[in-house]
């Protein structure tokens, strides 16, 4: 962010309109410079005669994104925000603040203190605070809802979606959309026409009605979104506090809450991901100006769920895909699964009506695998069997461009192993999409031992293309993220066997703010994931479960007894199942507590987490946290494992670990995880 003391804000006149400009790359974000720039430009627009109306704007490729995140949590330097929009709001000159790119946080707030916005029609506005834990510190959440309404003002600031300017138009956010090219000359003119209409309009001279349907229709319909989280609910309450206090203790309320979220833990473990997702984007020891390789067609082979998922992300982004299936029937039923997903998205209005069929429009569906030989990259998506993959890259060797990336989805396999089976090694990574591949935001990029660094930032490059969240990992079983969740399935096992019931376990980790328990997440993936299929061959209480044919919620019973809507209850027989195990196996039930399933499920995801980094398969700490955010649900008020790690104090893992005769990851006993 900005550092420098020169002055990042500029002004020019245009006759009698004075433009304010922020030139503060990357984002213009409101850093101390940015805020004494601002004051000095409005000043100097107030301050001169010859001027009767201001208009601010930025350069670069957006609006004020928000404050300084930077700067948080530091002493203040220069003028505050709170005075730059308290000068703004009590101008005696009107200011129109002309908006492209994405106006959100303080700058929207920064807008609001305006008397007049305009917007291109690309311009997204919004207040995203409450994603970093916070909610709009600098009179959003009063200004707002005086603007749009409570049950607007609520969505904006309690959920923390930006709105498109057409939206923002509609519910009066802004006064007109103006040009795409067109924003300097159509915010003077603008200017022009209003700079003479007095009284001059003030947000905090509005009124807006209390409207407690409303609050509670919005706090039904967002109840489970919300749980857990301390910012949500913090932001509801200054929003009816706008309805029912004077703007200035409204404001005043807005401050408290505000400080409250801003020094509490929540808030540091949402920001610690906000920029740990920005750093995982980066790859160690390759410049991030590397020229990428050109990716104009993907290939993907196996049209199943994971398949037909992949391929989405891509036709999404407006990037042709090549399908290949080895039965014309299944190619049917994949592609058929991808319309249909399509379809019923935009039933829903999230996406455009005409999208599926753009997106389909993009597909080529096929038998033949010859007909990948003009993809730029092609990803491997069928059953988790090195020898099939090994004989379908062996083929795509053949057949594949030269330059053309060779991508394995597998979740568990060795890279290098397959990449072996070409001449071209440095070709060849992971891509491990999350089911369901069209939904889940992470993906593991796996290096391999040869990948060459420009396949490695293309498909990095690739991954943001297609909206996802890429993660660099190393070839080891598992990766990151299925690596660490082996000690925690070992562990929950055992539980069960020493007194734990799979609803304790469960409990144990929805409490903790996970979505699903282990045994949850088994009856929702398949019992019978990974079986030997051997009906006789009992050796632990999960083959007991799939040999009765318990394969979860597709048979409504696994773990739970499941009902005709999937809600579970728990199962008598899967107690019977857990006793018979548990005194065939002499061992003796106790009292399991909590913290003992937290112990031994939660801490040892931290212990493999810090193995997997001194091993070098993991770039950093907080890549590791970025994968349990997005593949798994961790939640994202504890920051990821790593994170949570720390805050609750090395030293008290590495004591619960040992405590249980785990063995401790140096790292993790010296507190020294990076
Ligand atoms: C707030 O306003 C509170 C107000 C109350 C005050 C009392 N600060 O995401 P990108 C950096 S809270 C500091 O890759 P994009 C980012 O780390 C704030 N740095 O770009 C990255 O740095 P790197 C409310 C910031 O085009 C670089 O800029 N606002 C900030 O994909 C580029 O970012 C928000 O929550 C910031 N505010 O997306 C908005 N924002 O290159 C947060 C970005 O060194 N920002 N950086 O890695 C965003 O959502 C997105 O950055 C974006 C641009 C949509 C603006």
């Amino acid at each position: 962010m900005t550092t420098s003391t020169q002055n990042p804000v500029r002004t020019e006149r245009h006759g009698d309109v004075l433009v304010i400009i922020s030139d503060s790359p990357p984002v213009n974000a409101l850093g101390a410079a940015v805020r004494n720039g601002l004051e000095a430009g409005i000043k100097e627009g107030v301050g001169d005669g010859s001027i009767t109306a201001m208009v601010l704007r930025c350069d670069g490729r957006t609006f004020f994104a928000g404050a300084d995140i930077t700067e948080f949590g530091k002493p203040m330097q220069g003028v505050g925000l709170h005075e730059v929009i308290a000068m703004m709001d009590a101008s005696s000159k009107p200011i129109v603040a002309a908006i492209h790119g994405t106006a959100l946080g303080g700058g929207c707030e920064v807008a609001l203190a305006c008397q007049y916005r305009v917007a291109v029609p690309s311009a997204k506005i919004g207040l995203p605070e409450v994603k970093l834990g916070l909610l709009p510190g600098a009179g959003g959440t009063q200004r707002l809802p005086r603007v749009v309404g409570v049950k607007a003002a609520l969505e904006i600031i309690a959920l923390g979606d930006p709105v498109s300017a057409k939206k923002a138009a509609e519910i009066g956010l802004v006064d007109k959309v103006v040009g795409e090219d067109s924003l300097e000359a159509d915010a003077i003119a603008f200017a022009r026409e209003i700079a003479d209409k007095r009284p001059i309009p003030r947000v905090r001279d509005r009124d807006v009605a209390p409207d407690p349907e409303a609050v509670e229709a919005f706090r039904q319909a967002n109840g489970r979104k919300m749980r857990g989280f301390d910012a949500p609910a913090a932001c509801v309450a200054c929003v009816v506090a706008a309805t029912e206090k004077p703007f200035d203790e409204g404001l005043q309320f807005e401050r408290e809450q505000f400080m409250k979220l801003m020094t509490g833990t929540q808030s540091a473990a949402q920001r610690h991901i906000f920029f740990a997702e920005r750093q995982a984007a980066k790859i160690d020891g390759i410049a991030s100006d590397i020229a990428l390789r050109p990716i104009n067609r993907v290939g993907v082979i196996g049209a199943g769920t994971m398949g037909g998922g992949i391929s989405m992300n891509f036709l999404s982004a407006g990037i042709a895909v090549t399908i290949v299936e080895m039965q014309q029937e299944a190619l049917d039923r994949g592609t058929g699964v991808m319309r249909k997903n399509y379809e019923a998205s935009a039933a829903k209005g999230r996406i455009k009506p005409d999208a599926p069929d753009q997106a389909m429009g993009l597909l080529k569906p096929t038998l033949n695998l010859e007909d990948l030989a003009d993809c730029d990259l092609i990803i491997e998506a069928v059953y988790e069997n090195m020898e099939v993959k090994k004989e379908i890259f062996g083929k795509l060797d053949k057949i594949a461009k030269p330059g053309a990336i060779l991508a394995s989805n597998t979740s568990y396999l060795d890279i290098d192993e397959i990449a072996a089976s070409t001449s071209r090694p440095q070709d060849v990574l992971g891509m491990h999409f999350f089911s369901p591949a069209n939904v889940m935001k992470l993906l593991e990029i796996v290096r391999g031992e040869k990948t060459a660094d420009d396949v490695l930032a293309t498909a990095m490059a690739l991954a943001k293309k297609i909206r996802k969240v890429a993660v660099v990992a190393g070839v080891t079983y598992g990766f990151i993220g299925n690596r660490m969740l082996m000690p925690r399935q070992v562990e929950a096992n055992k539980l069960l066997m020493e007194g734990a019931t799979p609803e304790q376990i469960d409990r144990v980790h929805v409490e903790f703010g996970m979505p699903m328990g282990p045994f949850q997440m088994s009856d929702l993936a398949g019992v019978d994931i990974g079986w030997h299929r051997d009906p006789n061959r009992i050796e632990s209480i999960r083959d007991a479960l799939a040999a009765e044919g318990r394969w979860g919620q597709k048979k409504q019973a696994g773990y739970y007894d499941y009902d005709e809507k999937r809600n579970p209850t728990p199962s008598p027989r899967v107690a019977e199942i857990i006793e018979d195990f548990r005194s065939r196996s002499n061992m003796p039930k106790r009292e399991i507590t909590d913290q003992e399933i937290v112990e031994r499920t939660l801490y040892t995801m931290v212990n493999e987490g810090a193995l997997i980094l001194e091993e070098g398969k993991a770039q950093r700490a907080s890549d590791v946290d970025v994968v349990w955010i997005y593949g798994y649900g961790w939640p994202v008020y504890r920051g990821g494992p790593m994170f949570w790690a720390q805050s609750e104090g090395y030293d008290k893992v590495v004591a619960g670990l040992e405590k249980h005769g785990f063995k401790v990851a140096d790292t993790l006993k010296a507190g020294t995880i990076k």
